[in-house]
């Protein structure tokens, strides 16, 4: 065997045959080196991993030659560096996405043939990367997509969790959580920096000295210092030629840190600080809403925002020998709260480490950077207790209280004798338990504060920072959410993908507007066939995967009805069991009623501590298996609890939906995202006027999205007049049956214990609005019914969601970011 083989430059593409025929040599001959010289394998010996793994390092070659060319880019002081901070970074499988992005896909599927080996059950080797929770985190992910196909260069910044979400099992019908060890066979996409590595301090006081030039400054001395090593993973443009980069840091120990307790001769409390050091990247927390108080993970926050801080300060200097011009290096995204404590770090590094005036440092703090709102739930408002706060980071606490200070004055200055708006404004919770209130923190230390779809931006200035939008209206945006069609339609849907190219080329992978160009095709009956075809397939793979998961056989000719999210009451799967168990019971009552067929497809985890989301889970499996096994039924209804529903999974359930369940109490989800991803695979919406739902339906013309319910101001006229859900119960027929029949026992093997908690929530408070919804949304779904049948006109609305999708790619939306937020703009084409 010779050496690895060179990746071919650009410079050796001739013909387009000579060029494709030379790509899938190369690949032959990269993977069987990596087999040999980096798996260390003969082919005799190599296993499916090591396939994989070889495949994938010759893959990551390929990107390279476009990463060290941005990574250059980082000195040059002309570009400014979008940097987006943050804890979650769901990217899904790597080698897919990549092999899409590169343009490689079929060299390499043939590549692998001529060695015997299948592209598919190698895409499916690879263990994914979740190192998020839900929407933020794959929020994230498209961002970065979207950013390296625009040529923007940009770093994600954020945690190498050793564990990312747990993997879901469903034991008799409830949720059992398992460790997901990613990282257990190798990640081949991220090269360790050994080099890059920060110290991270916690703990301990301040003390106040005076310097050479007789200025008083502070001088933090920590009880613990932990070191950051940088892990980079390079994330490649969509044929843009640009590859930006994902740096997500590790915690270590450090050597060189001078334990007290080492030098007495206790070795056992010096071994605890290392643990304590490599415990902070460990796992991720799998909330996706705070608990409060918990130390670890203010640890995990401040420690990935430190790193990533330094990084920046480190990059800027390669440019400039002054700190005065950061904000034209960087900006910097705050995706939620969880890094806002980069407000008070940053001021930190500044004033304490590079001896900057603290107006100097303040007026650079804000014009880097900017928040993004995720949430409107008051329970989800991240904020610190004080005590807590102090412990870990002394140093910040006073950084904050002089924020503050500052930042009330001029409040009291403009209105004056305002107490009260001084203490509503307050970064500093006063009203009993003192908290840091972080959303505060982030909006003060921040240029640019926006929601994540239009209606969540104007409740987010009406709510929960409507005194912040009194004084600084001039400070919001609204910036949409979008998602990366490379991965939620071109890897995922190949099928669709073909079909649409062929009648109006490809560029709309770049450019969804051109989906547009479907529209004339609508009624054409020879394209409506191929596309029921394609969504005819890939459900019949679904089908092929939810038997081989649950056991259960599902008809691929019924309607697909999908609800896939993370479980959580706002979002509301408890009202679509209901609807289960009306159809159930329309059928009960008239074994001979005619119903649609379908199949009802749940997914999602649920945070393992919050109780109501488990039961619910149990709940949909419980009225699952009665509904599944009645012979009254006759297969009619079908109900599947998809089991660990990530990335992955999503990518094959997407595809294959006609219908998607997007029924959150309006006002509660601020966007959501796979509202985005079902429409643009062709499934129709049925929907609350709730987050971006608004923008998809005005898209896609209110006669093909299915509507239903209560508005976000009908919901709030409704609970400020004394919501008492009786009434609902005590009116709706159909209604009552079905909460009588959880409450005693059908479902459950006669133990009316089981439910109870959720059904007394519903019939005691009911806080979002299931059964003021439930009649609205039963009716809307006969709609549905009576639609799916018409498969003509069915069709025709399939085709103009996906024709009408455009604006929710996450490339428009990053647009949207460089030019109202950033100031960032692609690099020039080479
Ligand atoms: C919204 N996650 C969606 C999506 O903007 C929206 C919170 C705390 C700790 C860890 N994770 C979280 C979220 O808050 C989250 O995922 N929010 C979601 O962000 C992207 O589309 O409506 O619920």
């Amino acid at each position: 065997q010779k050496s690895v083989a060179a990746v071919p430059s650009p410079a050796d593409e001739g013909r387009e045959e000579f060029r494709r025929g030379s790509a899938v040599d190369a690949l032959t001959r990269a993977i069987l080196d990596h087999l040999y010289f980096t798996q260390a394998r003969p082919l005799t010996l190599a296993t499916r991993n090591d396939w994989y793994m070889a495949l994938a390092y010759a893959v990551r070659d390929r990107m390279l030659d476009d990463w060290l060319k941005s990574l250059s880019h980082l000195r040059n002081r002309e570009l400014k560096i979008v940097s987006y901070l943050s804890a979650e970074f769901l990217m899904g499988p790597h080698l897919g996405n990549n092999l899409v992005n590169l343009g490689i896909m079929e060299p390499a599927r043939e590549a692998l043939a001529a060695l015997g080996q299948d592209l598919d059950e190698l895409l499916r080797q690879e263990e994914e990367p979740g190192l998020g929770n839900g929407g933020l985190g794959r929020l994230a992910a498209c961002y970065l997509d979207s950013l390296a196909t625009l040529r923007v260069p940009a770093i994600g910044y954020g945690i190498r969790y050793e564990f990312g979400i747990f993997d879901q099992e469903i034991r008799d019908g409830w949720q059992a959580e398992k460790t997901d060890k990613w990282l257990r066979l190798g990640n081949p996409w991220e090269i360790c920096r050994p080099e890059i590595t920060y110290e991270v301090k916690v703990g301990g006081h301040t003390e106040r000295f005076t310097d050479e030039k007789g200025c008083v400054r502070v001088r933090w001395v920590p009880n613990k210092v932990v070191k950051g090593v940088a892990y980079d993973t390079p994330v490649a443009g969509y044929r843009s030629g640009v590859t930006d980069l994902l740096r997500l840091w590790k915690s270590e120990a450090v050597e060189s840190f001078d334990f007290q307790a080492f030098n007495v001769g206790d070795y056992y409390r010096a071994v605890e600080a290392k643990i304590f050091s490599e415990t902070i990247s460990k796992v991720l927390y799998p909330n996706d809403e705070p608990e409060i108080g918990k130390a670890l993970r203010l640890g995990q926050q401040y420690f990935f925002v430190s790193c990533s801080l330094q990084d920046m300060v480190r990059i800027h200097l390669l440019r400039e020998n002054s700190l005065d011009t950061f904000a034209a290096s960087f900006a910097v995204q705050l995706n939620d709260t969880h890094p806002s404590i980069a407000v008070a770090e940053l001021m930190r590094l500044l004033v304490d480490e590079h001896q900057f005036e603290w107006d100097a440092a303040w007026q650079i703090t804000r014009a880097t950077l900017a928040y993004t709102n995720h949430t409107l739930l008051p329970e989800a408002l991240e904020k610190w207790p004080l005590p807590l706060f102090a412990s870990i980071l002394p140093r910040h606490l006073e950084i904050i209280y002089e924020i503050n200070r500052r930042f009330l004055d001029e409040v009291r200055l403009v209105h004056q004798g305002d107490d009260q708006l001084a203490a509503r404004l307050s970064i500093i919770d006063e009203n009993g338990e003192r908290y840091v209130r972080m959303a505060h923190l982030a909006s003060v230390g921040s240029h640019a504060i926006n929601g994540v779809a239009a209606l969540h931006t104007e409740l987010l200035k009406q709510t929960v920072l409507k005194d912040f939008y009194e004084i600084h209206p001039e400070l919001f945006r609204n910036v949409t959410n979008g998602v990366t069609p490379r991965r939620w339609m071109v890897l995922s849907n190949p099928g669709l993908t073909r079909l649409i190219t062929e009648r109006i080329g490809d560029g709309w992978v770049t450019n969804p507007d051109e989906l547009r160009g479907l529209e004339p095709f609508v009624a054409d009956q020879t394209f409506q066939s191929a596309w029921q075809k394609v969504k005819r397939e890939n459900k019949s793979v679904l089908a092929g995967v939810i038997k081989a998961r649950t056991g259960i056989v599902v008809d691929p000719a019924s309607l697909f009805d999908v609800l896939v999210k993370r479980i959580h009451e706002y979002k509301r799967q408890h009202l679509k069991v209901l609807h289960i168990i009306t159809l159930y019971n329309r059928i009960k009552h008239d074994p001979q009623a005619d119903v649609t067929p379908r199949t009802f497809i749940f997914g999602g985890k649920a945070a393992p501590g919050y109780f109501m989301a488990k039961l619910i889970i149990k709940l949909v499996n419980s009225m699952g298996e009665v509904v599944n096994s009645d012979p009254d039924v006759a297969d009619r209804l079908k109900v599947v609890f998809f089991p660990d529903f990530n990335v992955t999974n999503g990518q094959m359930v997407y595809p294959a939906a006609d219908l998607s369940e997007q029924i959150s109490t309006a006002g509660k989800e601020a966007s959501g995202t796979g509202n985005m991803k079902f429409s643009l695979n062709g499934a129709l919406t049925i929907g609350t006027l709730d987050g971006a739902n608004v923008e998809i339906r005005e898209e896609v013309g209110a006669e093909n999205f299915f509507l239903f319910g209560l508005t976000a101001a009908e919901v709030s006229d409704l609970k400020s007049g004394g919501y008492d859900p009786r009434k609902w119960y005590g009116e709706k027929t159909e209604l009552r049956e079905a909460i009588d029949q959880i409450a005693g026992g059908l479902f459950s093997h006669g133990d009316r214990g089981l439910f109870q908690p959720l059904v007394e929530h519903l019939l005691n408070r009911d806080d979002y609005l299931l059964l003021a919804d439930y009649q609205a949304y039963i009716d809307c779904q006969d709609r549905v019914s009576a639609a799916f049948r018409d498969r003509k006109r069915w069709t025709e609305m399939s085709i103009l969601n996906v024709a009408r999708m455009g604006k929710f790619s996450s490339d428009r939306a990053i647009r949207e970011y460089c030019s109202d937020i950033w100031q960032a703009s692609p690099l020039p084409q080479d």
